[in-house]
């Protein structure tokens, strides 16, 4: 397997990653044999889910795209005041890198290390984004960044910067959340620094709302799942079995997704059968709310120091820098 292709016209350096291996099928069928029922959220992106949650960004009702790119944009000297230029730029999760666009100007990176399981949608995000800055260093490094994170050899020695936008940490339960982050402030490094999207706590009509689109996009993004598992497991799921779920759970703070049986049926996924009632739900994503005090504190934990918050003008959304703290336990290592 060939390490990295390196693009002759742009400075785009593609690492492809393992192939889906059969850990993948028995994590699926784990997930399908709990009850309640689980299919985990990283399996919404495939290229059509990369597709289908591009599409959710763009909705009316999905508030936390543009507002976090109305912070990034409207503070980015200042974010770039409080990081430092030349460091070395690390997003996993890339998707389709559009929010570093609105940064790369100011914080000037040494290189940008996109990380994301969709291989393709990245690989096209990386083409985009050299186009646009042909000065940058870019780095696509196919790969699972809820797991073990490798980064490429040869890397700019500099002082790093880990870009988590979206509020995707939402979907971590919290006690996982604060372990990526510890996760996050070794891989980050002495001097290392967290740039980061934190959904808040609201109302739950405006949450429900961005969870259930009067288009149905983001019920045609949680039933493509079943179609990628289908691919990935051998599966015979059919979406139009099912119906999407999407709720607030206030006193969790969070938002639920499920997909919904309508019918008794079986289906089979690796080889197994599994029977399902009507209105029986397989749980598809969590995505934790916190507020600034609540995202600091757990940052804390994971030995980050917070250096400062960002919101919007209605206080919808926070982008939070922390740096890793010297002197939090094991924070001398380094991947
Ligand atoms: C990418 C995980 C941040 O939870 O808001 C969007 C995914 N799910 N609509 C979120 C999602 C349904 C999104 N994150």
């Amino acid at each position: 397997m060939r390490l990295f292709e390196k693009n002759s016209t742009s400075r785009l350096v593609f690492h492809p990653g393992p192939a889906p291996s059969a850990p993948t099928v028995e994590e699926i069928l784990a997930g399908l044999r709990e009850q309640p029922r689980r299919i985990h959220p990283k399996f919404f992106y495939d290229t059509r889910g990369s597709q289908l949650f591009d599409r959710i960004t763009a909705l009316p009702e999905y508030y936390p795209t543009r507002t976090e790119k109305e912070i990034l944009h409207r503070y980015r000297h200042m974010i770039a005041a409080h990081t430092g230029g030349a460091r070395l730029l690390i997003e996993p999760g890339a998707g389709s890198s559009e929010k570093i666009g609105l940064l790369i100007d100011a914080l000037r990176p040494s290189a940008y290390v996109a990380i994301d399981i969709a291989g393709e949608h990245l690989r096209a995000a990386g083409e985009r984004l050299t186009q646009r800055f042909p000065d940058l260093e870019c780095h696509a490094l196919v790969g699972d960044h809820c797991g073990a994170l490798q980064l490429p050899r040869n890397l700019p020695q500099a002082e790093r910067l880990i870009f988590y936008p979206g509020s995707s940490i939402g979907n971590f339960e919290p006690r996982a959340a604060a372990a990526f982050l510890q996760q996050w402030r070794r891989l980050a490094g002495p001097g290392g620094g967290l740039l980061i999207g934190v959904d808040r706590p609201k109302d739950s009509a405006v949450l429900n709302a961005a969870y259930n689109d009067a288009e149905g996009v983001t019920a045609a993004f949680n039933k493509n799942m079943l179609t990628h598992v289908n691919r990935l497991a051998d599966g015979d799921f059919a979406e139009d079995a099912f119906d999407h779920v999407a709720f607030y759970n206030e006193p969790r703070q969070r938002i639920e997704m499920h997909l919904q049986s309508r019918f008794d049926h079986t289906v089979r996924v690796g080889g197994e059968t599994f029977r399902l009632r009507a209105g029986e739900r397989i749980h598809t994503e969590n995505s934790y709310k916190y507020s600034s005090q609540a995202f600091a504190m757990l940052a804390a934990g994971a030995g980050f120091r917070h250096r400062r918050t960002w919101s919007d003008s209605q206080g919808l959304f926070d982008v939070h820098y922390l740096e890793a703290d010297p002197f939090a336990p094991g924070a001398r290592t380094l991947h």
